[in-house]
Formats: C-alpha cells, structure tokens, sequence
C-alpha cells in the first residue's frame, strides 16, 4: 500500500469568505468612510492597503476582524465545505484544516474552531491545526491563498498550492507555482499528482 497523503487546507480566503465578511462588515460600522471593492484589492494585507488609502484606515480595518461575531460569521466559499469533506472521505487521505489566528486572541481562535464545527461538523475539530508558521507542519499539500508562506524552515514539506483570491488574482507567480482557481478547478487531479 502507498503512503496516506496529507493535504493541509487554509481557511481564511480558502474555505472562509475573509475578504467578503471584511468588507461588509467595515462598510457597515463605517458607512462615511472610503472603502476598497474587491476587484481592486491588492496584496494579502487587507490593513496595508487600506493605510495606503488613508493613514487611520489601517486600524479601523483591524478593529473589524478583532471584533466579536467576525470569524464564525464568516461565509463558506462555494465548494470549499463540500471539497474537503469529499476529500477526508477519499481513501490514503488525510485532510487537516491549517490556519493562522491573529494575535488579538479573545475571539478569533474560538471562532475557527466554532466555524469548523458548524459547517464540517464536530468530527473535523480533531484535524484543526492553529499555527503562526505553516512552515513547521509537515504535508505533501498546502492549499493558500497568500503567496508567500514562509517561516523559521527554509524547506516546508509541502508543496503549495495557490488559491485564488481577489487580493492575488493578477499576481504572476513563478512558473512552477501551481495554483487552484477555485472549488471548481480540478483539486482532485492536484491531489492525484502527488499520489505515488
Ligand atoms: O487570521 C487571518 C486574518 C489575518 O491574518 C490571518 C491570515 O491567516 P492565514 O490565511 O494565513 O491562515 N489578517 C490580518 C491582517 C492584518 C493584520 Br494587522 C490582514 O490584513 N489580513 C488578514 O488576513
């Protein structure tokens, strides 16, 4: 029998609608204020852009994700709940959700694991990992939409894969960069890929 492949999937900008929840939220709380429609996000940090934009904007778009209620409240992607269940059911599979929590603790890592519950059911807590490096954990897949992964090892395990966001969208990464436009871009043949 092969080797079990493990992929590791992201969960902000992957299976969570962070850029969506973001702007609705912001534009809610901030009705006066200037915004950014998310054909013309830029850069994985939605906080820089909106420095860039105005100065102060930078902390007020920060107080929308450290609020109560931003992280559970977030909305599936389309395909993204249904992928990774397909996936755990898959045989020599291992599927374990990978995500980094912001520092401002008092909601965010909570909420994941309530959002983890609530949309891929109590069974899949146990493959929750909250990390700050994805470099450290151990996979054949990471499956991301932020383009530069890095951390304290030079050489992750992982072959990553980019997912495809609004904030990276016009990026052109390296070649050998491969990446999943969406739920509806063939997974199944990147997981195969890696198969032995
Ligand atoms: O918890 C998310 C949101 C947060 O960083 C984490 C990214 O996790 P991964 O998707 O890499 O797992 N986050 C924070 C900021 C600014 C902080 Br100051 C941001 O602009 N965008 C963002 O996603």
């Amino acid at each position: 029998a092969g080797k079990r492949l493990r992929v590791l999937v992201d969960m902000d900008g992957v299976l969570a609608d962070f850029e969506g929840g973001f702007l609705k939220k912001y534009r809610a709380r901030y009705p006066d204020e200037p915004f950014i429609n998310l054909d013309d996000r830029r850069g994985f940090w939605v906080s820089t852009q909106y420095g860039q934009l105005r100065s102060d904007l930078c902390e007020k778009a920060i107080s929308i994700w450290q609020s109560k209620g931003f992280f559970i409240d977030l909305q599936p992607l389309p395909g993204g709940v249904e992928a990774v269940k397909e996936m755990a059911r898959m045989d020599d599979t291992d599927v374990f959700i990978c995500t980094s929590p912001i520092k401002h603790y008092k909601h965010c890592p909570y909420e994941k694991y309530a959002w983890v519950e609530k949309h891929l059911g109590g069974d899949f807590l146990e493959q929750v990992i909250l990390t700050r490096d994805k470099t450290l954990i151990a996979g054949d897949l990471l499956i991301d939409d932020k383009p530069d992964i890095q951390g304290v090892e030079p050489r992750p395990a992982w072959e990553h894969i980019l997912f495809t966001a609004c904030h990276n969208q016009h990026l052109s990464v390296c070649p050998s960069q491969r990446r999943l436009l969406s739920w509806s871009d063939d997974w199944r043949a990147i997981l195969d890929s890696k198969r032995q």
